[in-house]
C-alpha cells in the first residue's frame, strides 16, 4: 500500500508511493525525479547503471505530470527535500501526461489569473495553490467543530427562492418549470424562520448567489456564507461570538497548518488581538473624511475607499456598530432610544468588509413596517412573516463571507484565489 510522501522520512526503509512528476533532471550517469502529491515532494534518484533496466527503461520515457506509483527504498540525503530521497526498484505508469503542459506546474513561469483558472485543475496541483485549499478545508472543518461544540444545529435551506432577501437588486433568475424563480443571496429569512421552529443556534455553510455587475478583487457572483442565527440573543451577543470564532480558526489554522503555512510563506499567522474594537457608524465615518479629505454625510455607505482609510487607522479587526436604519436592511432592529440607529454591525478585517449582522426584528408589525420603509412588498414575504405571529423570539444572527475570511487570513490579494472554480461577472468555465 502506498503512503502520503510527507510520511516518507529518512528512517523509512521502502516505501510504495503514487503521485504526480513534478520535475525530471537526466543528469547523465543519474536520471532525478520529484513525485508530488497533496502532501509534500519526494526525490526519487536512479542511478542508470544500478537500477534494474526495465525500471530504467519507464523511467527515461515518463513525462511531467503523469501519474505514477513507485516503491523503492529510501535513503537518508542531506541534499534533498526532507532530507530523503527513493532509490526505484519498481516504477508504473498510470496515466501519462500530454505536454506541452498547459501551465508550469513548478512555477517557473508565471501565469495570468485567467490562464490559470481556465486549466484550474492543473493550476490547484501547484503547492502553494493545494496550500491555500487545504487551510480553506480546515477553516470550514474548525467552524463546523467550533459551532457544533457550542450546541448550534446545522441546517441546509433553498437556494432556489421565490423572494429576494437582501432587498431587489442583485438577484439571479430562473427558470422554475412555468415560474420565475431566483437563486438565493442569503439563508436570512430560513435560518431566521428557524429560531420560530425552536431550533435557538443554527448555523449554515453554504452558497450565496449575487448578481453584482461590478468585476473586483473581493466580489464572487457565487460566494460561501457561514451563516449564523441566535435566539434569545442581541447584537453584542452574536459580535462576541463572532469574535471568538474568529480568533479561534486562526489559532487552530496557526496551530495546525504548519505545513500549508510554510508553503505559503506564512511561518507566522498571527491570532488577531481582542477585543476587536467596536466603533460607531459616526466615528467610522469621521475617520474616513479625515483621511481621505472627503465628506461623508449620516447616511452614506461606507464604500471600498472609506473602508481602506478607516482600516488603516484600525490595524486590526474591527466591528462598526450603530448604523443608520435608513442603510441596513429591514430586518434590523432600530435602537429603542433613536430608531434612526439599529442594531447592525459590520466586522471589519483593514482590508475589507468580512461578515455583517443584527438583533433581528421580532416583532410583527414593525417588521412590516420596516419592509414597506425599503420600498418591497409585505405581500411577497408572506411565508417568512406569518412566523413572526405565531411565537418567535427575540434573536440575532451574522453572516461570514468564507472566501473574504480565508483570502485576509492567507495575504490573498484576489478573492478568485481562495475559490476552486470561482464564479465572476465573465467566468462560468471551469
Ligand atoms: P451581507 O450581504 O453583508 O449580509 O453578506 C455577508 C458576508 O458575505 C460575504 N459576501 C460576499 N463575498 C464575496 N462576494 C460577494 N458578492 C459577497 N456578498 C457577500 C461578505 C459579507 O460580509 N443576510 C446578511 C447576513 C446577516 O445579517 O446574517 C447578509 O447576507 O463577507
Amino acid at each position: 500500500m502506498h503512503i502520503p510522501i510527507k510520511k516518507v522520512t529518512p528512517e523509512t526503509e521502502h516505501a510504495e508511493i503514487v503521485g504526480w512528476v513534478h520535475e525530471v533532471r537526466d543528469l547523465g550517469g543519474l536520471l532525478f525525479f520529484l513525485i508530488r502529491d497533496r502532501t509534500g515532494i519526494l526525490q526519487v534518484t536512479a542511478p542508470k547503471k544500478k537500477v534494474d533496466p526495465a525500471v530504467l527503461e519507464i523511467l527515461k520515457t515518463v513525462s511531467r505530470e503523469s501519474v505514477v506509483r513507485i516503491r523503492g527504498k529510501v535513503k537518508s540525503i542531506d541534499k534533498a527535500p526532507g532530507g530523503r530521497e527513493l532509490i526505484p526498484n519498481s516504477v508504473e505508469i498510470l496515466n501519462s501526461c500530454e505536454s506541452p503542459l498547459l501551465l508550469d506546474v513548478v512555477e517557473k513561469v508565471p501565469a495570468e489569473l485567467d490562464t490559470r483558472l481556465d486549466a484550474r485543475f492543473m493550476d490547484i496541483r501547484k503547492p502553494r495553490v493545494t496550500a491555500v485549499f487545504l487551510i480553506r478545508s480546515a477553516v470550514i472543518r474548525m467552524v463546523n467543530e467550533f459551532l457544533c461544540a457550542r450546541d448550534f444545529v446545522h441546517v441546509t435551506t433553498p437556494k432556489i427562492v421565490a423572494a429576494a432577501t437582501e432587498g431587489g437588486t442583485e438577484l439571479f433568475p430562473i427558470a422554475y418549470f412555468e415560474k420565475e424563480a431566483f437563486l438565493s443571496q442569503s439563508p436570512q429569512l430560513y435560518k431566521q424562520m428557524m429560531m420560530a421552529a425552536g431550533f435557538e443556534k443554527v448555523y449554515e455553510i453554504g452558497p450565496i448567489f449575487r448578481a453584482e455587475e461590478h468585476n473586483t478583487t473581493k466580489h464572487l457572483n457565487e460566494a460561501t456564507s457561514i451563516d449564523v442565527e441566535v435566539s434569545f440573543a442581541d447584537h453584542q451577543d452574536v459580535m462576541n461570538l463572532l469574535e471568538d470564532l474568529i480568533v479561534s480558526v486562526y489559532g487552530c489554522v496557526r496551530d495546525t497548518c504548519s505545513d500549508q503555512l510554510a508553503t505559503l510563506s506564512l511561518d507566522d499567522l498571527p491570532v488577531p488581538p481582542t477585543p476587536f474594537p467596536r466603533i460607531p457608524y459616526r466615528e467610522a465615518i469621521d475617520i474616513a473624511a479625515r483621511k481621505t479629505g472627503e465628506s461623508f454625510s449620516f447616511g452614506d455607505d461606507i464604500g471600498t475607499v472609506a473602508e481602506k482609510a478607516i482600516g488603516e487607522e484600525m490595524g486590526q479587526h474591527y466591528f462598526i456598530v450603530d448604523w443608520p436604519t435608513a442603510i441596513k436592511p429591514y430586518y434590523a432592529m432600530p435602537h429603542r432610544e433613536d430608531p434612526a440607529l439599529c442594531r447592525a454591525f459590520d466586522l471589519m478585517h483593514p482590508r475589507m468588509e468580512l461578515a455583517s449582522g443584527a438583533q433581528r426584528v421580532h416583532q410583527h408589525d414593525l417588521l412590516v413596517e420596516q419592509i414597506r420603509s425599503k420600498g418591497l412588498v409585505p405581500e411577497n414575504f408572506a411565508f417568512y412573516l406569518t412566523p413572526f405571529r405565531y411565537g418567535m423570539p427575540p434573536h440575532a444572527g451574522w453572516g461570514l463571507g468564507a472566501e473574504r475570511l480565508v483570502m485576509t487570513m492567507l495575504g490573498l490579494n484576489n478573492i478568485r484565489e481562495a475559490v476552486l472554480f470561482p464564479r465572476d461577472r465573465h467566468r462560468m468555465v471551469p
